[in-house]
């Protein structure tokens, strides 16, 4: 017979996370848009999503590049421009927090390229999708830094002229090895991994859920709403990461 589980108060689950985390000397940590809601970034998915509207496959693939580089140069620029209007929330700070008194057994794997991370003061990052503020030469692959600058419609390689790109991961491409391969370690060998405002629908960042699993690991998640991950979380803390996950560090 089923018997239907009563859900856990917030409270109760924030305790239980939080001696979780207390017991982990090795921490991981994979974000997604949502834990940047609260600086006033749009999520991808869902109503008022970045995608709403859209067909994902117009702007988020090489072949869509190829097709129309200036519309989705337009798309990225309206993007980067906006980045230059928000900062880290507490959410982001609380991430800080945990990196403090973890040193280097600390691992934040993020899928975002909005590199507010790095913005709050962490600083393990890996950036497993790219980031915006970077652009790469489809010609000779070179990477630069262009922060937020404007760019124009079809930028151009300073050295080779070749047409730029955004840094960031397009469905249908691999994702940059001296980063997924740390990802995978951190996940592998953590105690503890923390998902924090992903759906946990696109692959292969989600699998990272998987191998912390298969590590070992407890997983603990902050979202809004119940995801992909949900079912697989020793611990879901349903609520906004900006107050959640400072919640979470004063019970620590
Ligand atoms: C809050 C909150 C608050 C809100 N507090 N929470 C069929 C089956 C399985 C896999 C595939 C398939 N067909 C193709 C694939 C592979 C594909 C894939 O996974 N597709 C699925 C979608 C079906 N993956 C790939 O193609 C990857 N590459 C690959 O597999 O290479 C091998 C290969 C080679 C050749 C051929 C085929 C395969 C690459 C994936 C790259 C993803 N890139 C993007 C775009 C980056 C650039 C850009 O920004 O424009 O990355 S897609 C987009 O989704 C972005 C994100 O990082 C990623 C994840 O989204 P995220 O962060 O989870 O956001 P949302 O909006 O989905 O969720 C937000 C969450 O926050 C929600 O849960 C809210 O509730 C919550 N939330 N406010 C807490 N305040
Ligand atoms: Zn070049």
């Amino acid at each position: 017979m089923h018997h239907p589980v009563e859900p856990e108060s917030l409270d109760a689950s924030l305790t239980k996370a939080a001696a979780i985390l207390r017991a982990a000397k090795r921490v991981a940590v994979l974000t997604g848009a949502g834990i940047s809601a609260e600086s006033g970034l749009a999520t991808f998915r869902g109503a008022g999503g970045l995608w709403e509207g859209h067909r994902v496959e117009e702007v988020a693939t090489p072949r869509a590049f190829q097709r129309d580089p200036t519309l989705v140069w337009r798309f990225y620029n309206l993007r980067r421009a906006n980045l230059a209007t928000v900062k880290p929330n507490p959410g982001h700070d609380a991430l800080v927090d945990i990196e403090k008194r973890l040193g280097d057994q600390f691992t934040l794997i993020t899928q975002n390229v909005d590199s507010l991370h790095y913005a709050a003061g962490s600083k393990n990052v890996l950036e497993i999708h790219g980031a915006l503020r970077r652009v790469r030469c489809t010609r000779c692959t070179r990477i630069t830094e262009r922060g937020t600058e404007a760019l124009p419609d079809l930028p151009r390689c300073d050295k080779c002229d070749g047409l730029l790109r955004p840094d960031v991961v397009w469905f249908e491409e691999e994702l940059p090895k001296d980063v997924w391969r740390p990802a995978v370690e951190a996940a592998y060998q953590c105690h503890c991994f923390l998902v924090v405002g992903t759906s946990a629908v696109v692959f292969p960042a989600a699998w990272l859920i998987e191998a912390a699993k298969n590590g070992g690991a407890k997983v603990i998640e902050v979202n809004l709403e119940r995801s992909a991950a949900s079912d697989r979380a020793d611990v879901v803390l349903l609520g906004p990461s900006g107050a959640t996950l400072p919640e979470l560090i004063k019970r620590l």
